[in-house]
């Protein structure tokens, strides 16, 4: 009987043996906080006339006419464009969604207000061979 019992009291050694790496495993820490960053501030203030973005009226050059092109800005920016040409150009939303009317040379128009995300294409009324492209995020 002695063997028997030495028997079980290794096997109960075994168990506790085999059991203690589970207990001392059971990590249950994780979730490391994961902090969002906070959302940028939105430039706003200044009041004014100021745009957020100002597009640069080159020449005229059909997708190379507007500067940068394609411009990015995000919704409820502002977006204006400067004419650095010699002739008289705008930017027409080509579904008429804005439109800069016409911009005499060296003249900046008034900020239009981008309230919407989308894709919106633009030209100059004028020439309409100068086409760009407006991205709203
Ligand atoms: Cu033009």
């Amino acid at each position: 009987m002695n063997a028997s019992r030495a028997f079980r009291t290794a096997l109960l050694a075994l168990a506790a043996a085999a059991a203690l790496p589970f207990v001392s495993c059971g990590g249950g820490g994780g979730g490391g906080g994961v902090t969002n960053p906070p959302p940028p501030s939105s430039g706003g203030g200044g009041g004014g006339g100021s745009a957020d973005v100002t597009i640069t009226i080159i020449a005229e050059n059909g997708n190379m006419s507007f500067s940068p092109n394609p411009a990015t800005l995000n919704a409820g920016q502002r977006v204006a464009w400067r004419n650095s040409a010699a002739a008289i150009h705008t930017a027409t939303q080509n579904g008429g969604s804005f439109d800069t009317g016409s911009i005499d040379s060296g003249a900046t128009s008034t900020p239009i207000t981008m309230t919407t995300a989308g894709s919106f294409s633009y030209h100059c009324s004028l020439h309409p061979a100068m086409v760009g492209t407006l991205t709203v995020r």
